[in-house]
């Protein structure tokens, strides 16, 4: 059972959105191309509240890009993305999104981030998605999206420490910080997990 789990491709994260992610378009052509030579394709939605606290604007006197603790890890504050209902959390309308089983929804807790598309940041609330892979019979999963360094990242390393194989598709990413990506990329291969590109699909 091949496995695509496709990360945050959503307004807000391509150039024009509120937090654009350099390049964010350009990975949109590619997923439609490699989407329909998955088995299973699941898509993730970041989907906050208007009063999450990973935004700024929600602390007095706190920008966009600092970091602050909340509730006991420390957390970067963003511009406010991906609220629900609204057009910035919408999927890219250049997203084939007809070749998707099912949709996966994180940050709904306002009190608590989530970048992995199984746990929140705290590692307490699950989405299901580690059960419903299983339930399919799934063992290995692809991720690809936005942002690499945060969603596609730390969705893989929760595949990983959930037992599943995990696989970067590198040309299908794009991060918000190429310095963390480098790094999260040498985690994952230190992890078990492997990074291919588009073409290696065949
Ligand atoms: C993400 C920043 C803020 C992500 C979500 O999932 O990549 N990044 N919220
Ligand atoms: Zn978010």
């Amino acid at each position: 059972m091949k496995t695509l789990i496709i990360g945050d491709v959503q307004n807000d994260f391509i150039p024009g959105g509120s937090l654009a992610v350099p390049e964010g378009d350009a990975i949109i052509e590619v997923i439609n191309k490699i989407s329909g030579k998955f088995d299973l394709v699941v898509a993730i939605q970041d989907w906050h509240p208007p009063g999450h606290k990973s935004f700024a604007s929600n602390h007095k006197g706190r920008r966009p890009f600092e970091t602050m603790d909340l509730n006991g890890i420390p957390q970067t504050l963003w511009p406010d993305h991906c609220v629900q209902g609204t057009s910035g959390a919408d999927f890219h309308p250049g997203l084939d999104l007809r070749p998707v089983e099912a949709i996966f929804r994180k940050g709904v807790d306002p009190e608590t981030d989530s970048y992995s598309a199984f746990y929140d940041n705290h590692h307490l609330r699950s989405t299901g998605l580690s059960g419903y892979l299983r339930e399919k019979g799934v063992t290995e999963v692809h991720g690809c999206g936005l942002a690499g360094d945060i969603c596609v990242y730390y969705t893989l390393k929760d595949a990983l420490k959930s037992g599943f194989s995990a696989v970067l598709i590198a040309d299908a990413a794009r991060p918000l910080d190429e310095e963390n990506y480098k790094a999260a990329q040498s985690e994952l291969l230190r992890n078990g997990g492997r990074i291919l590109l588009s073409a290696d699909l065949g």
